[in-house]
């Protein structure tokens, strides 16, 4: 029955994109598990409470039905004090009940734990910025973190309201402009896992995706000091060039947070697991598409499209920006949620 109902919950968001799999009630981390218990206990109570009304309503009508010999009306009944009471009480009862428990669960979600990871979490209309300031690490729209270790993320806009929701992971959180909230939750299985914004914030809202990579606690320590010794590669001497006049005012590529943000970090471009914010898989030809004309994925895209660049100078870019990467990371292969 549980995997029924998550089946369905589930079905908007696997209609959203096939693959990942998140479930309110197959939960992955302490925060999941403590809404999914909410959500049982919500159920229980609409369900007994449909079971009686419908049961009274079929018990009324079959009890109470015209049987074909009466004339007139039946007698009339005016109130009864006792039953008003026992439906009033009862409901309040009800409430008071899922209000205790909801305060609980809000208490538990929301405690702060020592030690927690910090990450800065700043909304761009359409994509995610991601800073670490405890590593000295930036990344973009795909958010790296350790299995098994708490984190805190402390979360705010660049512009209009938007709202971080990685279902298979921790519920939603507005970032707001010019306010900071915060998030707790402790990941506990690697994957890739799909991430939305939930607040309606311009025309590509509904493209404003992102990846949370939770990778095994020794894989993330090895990436984050490979992170911190980054050298960007050069595998392109010419797509270098070209990357150097038409890209590095908007984007940074040392992996860390540059002084002024424009556009997403490209750091480990060659490790990506998406693009333009978690809607399309890194793959050479979106990558070729999406410098070409970004505003074809993505209307309102605040990023100018480059369709003047020579095949040359493309295919050249192109091998410079796969060429970011650190070696020795697979996050393609992670099972995905
Ligand atoms: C005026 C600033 C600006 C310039 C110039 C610019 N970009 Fe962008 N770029 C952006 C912004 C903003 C985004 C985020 C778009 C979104 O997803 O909503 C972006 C997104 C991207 C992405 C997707 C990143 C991701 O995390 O998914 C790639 C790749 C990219 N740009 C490459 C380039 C290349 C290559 C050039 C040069 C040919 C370039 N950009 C020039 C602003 C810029
Ligand atoms: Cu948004």
């Amino acid at each position: 029955m549980r995997r029924g109902i998550g089946a369905l919950f589930g079905l908007g968001l696997a209609l959203a994109e096939a693959g990942h799999q998140v479930g309110v009630l197959n939960p992955s981390s302490p925060f999941n598990r403590e809404v999914s218990w909410l959500l049982v206990w919500v159920l229980v109570f609409a369900v007994l409470i449909f079971g009686v009304v419908a049961g009274s309503l079929a018990y009324i009508v079959l009890r109470f039905r015209a049987k074909g010999n009466e004339a007139g009306e039946p007698p009339q009944i005016h109130g009864n004090d006792r039953l008003e009471v026992v439906w009033t009480a009862i409901p309040i009862l009800i409430v008071l009940v899922l209000f205790g428990l909801t305060a609980k669960s809000l208490v538990q979600v929301n405690k702060a734990v020592p030690g927690a990871l910090k990450v800065e979490v700043t909304g761009y209309q359409f994509w995610w910025d991601f800073h670490y300031p405890g590593l000295d690490l930036h990344t973009s729209n795909e958010l790296v973190l350790p299995a098994g270790v708490p984190v805190e993320l402390e979360l705010t806009s660049a512009d209009v309201i938007h709202s971080f929701w990685a279902p298979g992971l921790v519920g939603k959180r507005d970032l707001i402009p010019g306010q900071k909230t915060l998030l707790h939750f402790t990941p506990e299985k690697p994957g890739n896992y799909y991430g939305v914004c939930a607040e309606l914030c311009g025309p590509s809202h509904a493209r404003m995706l992102f990846r949370v990579l939770v990778l095994p606690k020794e894989e993330f320590d090895r990436f984050v000091a490979e992170a911190q010794a980054y050298q960007p590669p050069v595998a392109d001497a010419q797509g270098q060039q070209v990357f150097q006049q038409n890209c590095a005012a908007c984007h940074n590529v040392t992996g860390k947070k540059p002084p002024v943000v424009i556009g997403p970090g490209l750091a480990f471009m060659g490790n990506r697991v998406s693009l333009g914010a978690g809607i399309v898989e890194n793959t050479t030809e979106e990558l070729k598409a999406w410098i070409k004309d970004p505003a074809s994925f993505k209307p309102g895209v605040k990023m100018p499209g480059f369709p003047q660049l020579s095949e040359e100078d493309l295919d050249a870019l192109v091998r410079y920006l796969e060429g970011l990467k650190l070696s020795g990371f697979d996050f393609k292969s992670l099972p995905r949620f």
